[in-house]
C-alpha cells in the first residue's frame, strides 16, 4: 500500500543510477544505508529493516550537510549529539557508523548485526558501540534524554562560552516515541527552557507494529509541539534537499525544532513498503530483490561502491577538520584544564576532606534531624565543594530539600544557574539527569518522593544500565510520611529499586551515615545511587567520629552485644531508631542483641564473605523495615523474622501508623521472643 506522496518515485530512473565514478549523488549515499540495513536485518534474521530504510534519505542530509562528529574522536566534547530514539531502527546507525568510519564498526560488525558479543546490538547500547551517545530502545526515552543533552550544552556554553561549547543535539524519533507520554514531559521542558540547539527529525511514516497509528492516535502532533514552543515543519521525508532546508532553518531558530519528516517506511520494498510488513522483521529475499530493483541497488550484499564510501568518508574528513580547530581553541583559552577536569566529572581535591569535617562537627552536634534534612545539610557542603553538582526537583523542591543558597535556577535562555525545575516530570527528570550526565560536565541529582520512583522508573533504569552518576534523591520513603496516605507511602519500591543492577540504593539512618551515602554516590563514577530519606526526625547515633565511611560497607555492627551475641537485629533508615530501642529493652530481659545498620545492601554484598559473617553473625537474626519484605530473607535466612509491611499503609500521623503495623521496638522485642526464649 504505497500511498504517500513520495511513493510516485520507486522504480522512477530518477531516483537512482547505477553506480558512477564521480562523486555520489545523495540517492546513492541513502541507498547505501537502505541495503546495508535490509541485508544486515535478513543476515540476522531479525531486526528492523523499516525504519532505516524510510529515514535513510533524512539521516543523509542530516549527516553529509550538518552533522559535527570525528570517528577518530568519538568523545570529543564539543561534537553534535545524534540519538536515534528509535532504537528499534539501529541499523540505520550502524550503517552511517560504518559508512563514516568508526573503528569498531567495520562491515564484519555489520554481518553480525544482533550477535553476542558483536556492536552491532539489537538497540544502540551506550558504552558498548563508538558514537553511541545514550542507550535507546524503551520509546521515548532517547528524545528526553536528548533534552538533557541540549540542556547541559546550553549549560556548558554558559560558563565556556561559543568558542569551547557550541553544538547541536539532533534525535530521529518515530511515532511511537510521540505516543510514550514522557515526549510530552520532554517537549514541554524543552519548550519552556527555548533549547534552540536540539532538532528532532521526526519519521513521520504513519505506521508502527499494529497497522497504521490512525488506529490508536489522531494528535496533530505538530500542533502539539508548536503549542510547547517549538518550531515546526513539515517536509518530504525522502527529498534530502528539504530536510537540508528545513534543517538550516532550524539551526537558525533559538525554540527547539520538529521536523516532520514525512516517510514511507520500509522504502523501495514492493510490496511491503507503507506496511507494518516492513517494521521489525526480514524482507525475504524475493522482496530484497525487488528494492534492489526498484532502488536501483544493483551491489551484492555488503558491497558498497567506492564512490559511495568516498562520498561518506567526507563526513568524518569535515568533522575531524572542525575538531582540530576546537582543539586549538581549547589549547589557546588558558581553560584546558579546567575544561577537562569538568568534563570528566572530577571532584575537587579536596573534596572528601571538606566531608570528613564536617562529618566530625555532625558527630559532635548529633542533630535530631529528618534524613531529608541532613541531606539537605550535607548538600550545603557539597554544593559549596564542588559546581559539579547540578540540583533538581520535580516540583517537591520544598519537601525534597533539594536547593541550596545560592544555586539559582534553569531558566528560559538563562543557563547560568545550577538549579533545574524539572516541573511535576518524574519521567522526564530520569531522563534528562542521564543525558545532563552523559553530556558531561555535570553531576545531577534530582529529587521527588519514593513512591513516585515508579514514575520515574524508565530512566533509573536506563541510569543504571548506562553506568550513569546520578543520584536520585527520594524523599517521604515509608509510612513515616503519615497523613498523606497509602498513595503516598511506598511499600514495594526498595525491593523494586534494590533488584535493579547497577544500582546503589541507600537509606542512611541518621544524619553522618546520610553524608556518608552522598559522599559514595558522588564517587560512584559508574553507578547511579537512590538515596531513600525520611520526612520524620532520626536521632544521630554515630556520635563517635570515624573517618572511615562505614556506609560504604553496605551494613556494620551500629551496636556491639555487651557480652555475647543472642540475636542480630538488622535495619535501615528511620527502623535503626526502632532497633536500637527493641535491643534496650531486651537487655532488660536478659537478651544480648546485636544492632546492624545496613544502609546499601549492595555494598554489603560486595564485602568478603569473612566481613559478612562478622557482621551477620550466627546467632537468630530479626529485620525492621518499613517496606516489603522482599529480599530480606536473604540476610535474616530460614530462622529469622521480619517485622515490617505487608500490604499498603494508610492516612494517619506516622507514628500511629507504626503502632498500627506493629512496627515497633515492641514488635521487634516480639519477634526475637518468637524464636529465642526470653526471660
Ligand atoms: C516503551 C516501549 N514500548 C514498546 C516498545 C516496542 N516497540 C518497538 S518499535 C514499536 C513501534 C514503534 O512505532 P514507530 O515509532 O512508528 O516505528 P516504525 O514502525 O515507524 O519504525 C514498538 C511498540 C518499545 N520499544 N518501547
Ligand atoms: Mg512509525
Amino acid at each position: 500500500m504505497l500511498n504517500r506522496p513520495n511513493d510516485q518515485a520507486f522504480g522512477d530512473p530518477a531516483v537512482s543510477e547505477p553506480a558512477r565514478d564521480i562523486a555520489a549523488a545523495p540517492v546513492d549515499m541513502a541507498n547505501a544505508l537502505r541495503a546495508l540495513a535490509m541485508d544486515a536485518v535478513e543476515r540476522a534474521k531479525s531486526g528492523h529493516p523499516g525504519m532505516p530504510m524510510g529515514m535513510a534519505d533524512a539521516a543523509t542530509a542530516l549527516f553529509t550537510r550538518f552533522m559535527k562528529v570525528d570517528p577518530s574522536r568519538p568523545n570529543w566534547a564539543d561534537r553534535d549529539r545524534f540519538i536515534l530514539s528509535a532504537g528499534h531502527g539501529s541499523m540505520l546507525l550502524y550503517a552511517i557508523h560504518h559508512l563514516i568510519g568508526y573503528a569498531d564498526m567495520g562491515i564484519d560488525e555489520i554481518k553480525r548485526f544482533r550477535q553476542l558479543g558483536a556492536v552491532t546490538a539489537g538497540h544502540p547500547e551506550y558504552g558498548h558501540t563508538f558514537g553511541v551517545e545514550t542507550t535507546t530502545g524503551p520509546l521515548g526515552q532517547g528524545l528526553t534524554t536528548a533534552v538533557g543533552m541540549a540542556l547541559a550544552e546550553r549549560m556548558m556554553n554558559a560558563r565556556f562560552g561559543d568558542d569551547l561549547v557550541d553544538h547541536h543535539t539532533y534525535v530521529i524519533a518515530g511515532d511511537g516515541c510521540l505516543m510514550e507520554g514522557i515526549s510530552h514531559e520532554a517537549i514541554d521542558l524543552a519548550g519552556h527552557l527555548k533549547l534552540g540547539k536540539l532538532i528532532v527529525l521526526w519519521d513521520d511514516n504513519g505506521i508502527s507494529i499494529d497497522g497504521r497509528t490512525t488506529l490508536s492516535t489522531s494528535t496533530d502532533q505538530l500542533a502539539r509541539f508548536r503549542a510547547s514552543g517549538w518550531d515546526v515543519v513539515s517536509v518530504d521525508g525522502h527529498a534530502c534537499d528539504a530536510v537540508v532546508d528545513a534543517i538550516d532553518e532550524a539551526r537558525r531558530s533559538d525554540r527547539p525544532s520538529l521536523i516532520a519528516c514525512r516517510t514511507t517506511i520500509g522504502f523501495g520494498a514492493p510490496t511491503k513498503a507503507g506496511t507494518e510488513g516492513a517494521h521489525g522483521a526480514p524482507l525475504g529475499a524475493a522482496e530484497i530483490e525487488g528494492a534492489r530493483a526498484r532502488l536501483g541497488w544493483s551491489h551484492p550484499p555488503f558491497e558498497i561502491p567506492e564512490s559511495v564510501r568516498t562520498a561518506w568518508r567526507a563526513v568524518a574528513t569535515r568533522g575531524r577538520a572542525a575538531r582540530e580547530d576546537w582543539e586549538k581553541r581549547l589549547a589557546a583559552s588558558g581553560r584546558r584544564a579546567e575544561f577537562d577536569a569538568r568534563i570528566e566529572g572530577e571532584l575537587p581535591a579536596d573534596f572528601d576532606e571538606k566531608l570528613s569535617a564536617y562529618k566530625r562537627e555532625l558527630s559532635q552536634a548529633r542533630p535530631n534531624v529528618a534524613s531529608r534534612k541532613a541531606s539537605e545539610m550535607a548538600l550545603g557542603i557539597i554544593n559549596a565543594a564542588t559546581d559539579l553538582t547540578l540540583g533538581g526537583s520535580a516540583d517537591l523542591t520544598h519537601s525534597n530539600l533539594t536547593l541550596t543558597k545560592g544555586l539559582g535556577s534553569v531558566a528560559p535562555g538563562d543557563y547560568a544557574g545550577r538549579y533545574v525545575h524539572y516541573g511535576i516530570r518524574e519521567h522526564a527528570m530520569s531522563a534528562v539527569m542521564n543525558g545532563l550526565a552523559l553530556h558531561g560536565g555535570f553531576i545531577p541529582y534530582g529529587g521527588t518522593f519514593l513512591v513516585f520512583s515508579d514514575y520515574a522508573r524508565g530512566g533509573i533504569r536506563l541510569s543504571a544500565l548506562m553506568g550513569q552518576r546520578v543520584v536520585y534523591v527520594f524523599t517521604h520513603d515509608s509510612i513515616g510520611l503519615g497523613e498523606d496516605g497509602p498513595t503516598h507511602q511506598p511499600v514495594e519500591h526498595l525491593a523494586m529499586l534494590r533488584a535493579t543492577p547497577n544500582l546503589h540504593v541507600f537509606r542512611p539512618a541518621d544524619a553522618v551515615e546520610t553524608l556518608e551515602a552522598w559522599q559514595l554516590a558522588l564517587h560512584a563514577e559508574g553507578t547511579p545511587s537512590v538515596l531513600a530519606l525520611s520526612r520524620q526526625n532520626l536521632p544521630t547515633f554515630r556520635t563517635e567520629h570515624r573517618e572511615e565511611n562505614l556506609t560504604g560497607y553496605g551494613a556494620y555492627v551500629a551496636r556491639k552485644p555487651k557480652r555475647r551475641r543472642d540475636v542480630t537485629l538488622l535495619a535501615t533508615g528511620s527502623e535503626v531508631e526502632i532497633a536500637f530501642k527493641a535491643a534496650d529493652m531486651l537487655a532488660l530481659r536478659d537478651v544480648d542483641a546485636a544492632v546492624v545498620s545496613m544502609p546499601c545492601w549492595e555494598l554489603f554484598e560486595t564485602q568478603s564473605a569473612d566481613y559478612r559473617r562478622q557482621v551477620l553473625g550466627t546467632a537468630p537474626r530479626v529485620a525492621v523495615e518499613a517496606a516489603a519484605r522482599l529480599g530480606w530473607d536473604r540476610w535474616i535466612g530460614e530462622r529469622g523474622r521480619f517485622v515490617g509491611m505487608n500490604g499498603f499503609g494508610a492516612s494517619a500521623p506516622a507514628s500511629d501508623l507504626y503502632e498500627h503495623f506493629g512496627i515497633t521496638p515492641r514488635g521487634v522485642v516480639e519477634a526475637v521472643c518468637d524464636i529465642l526464649t526470653c526471660a
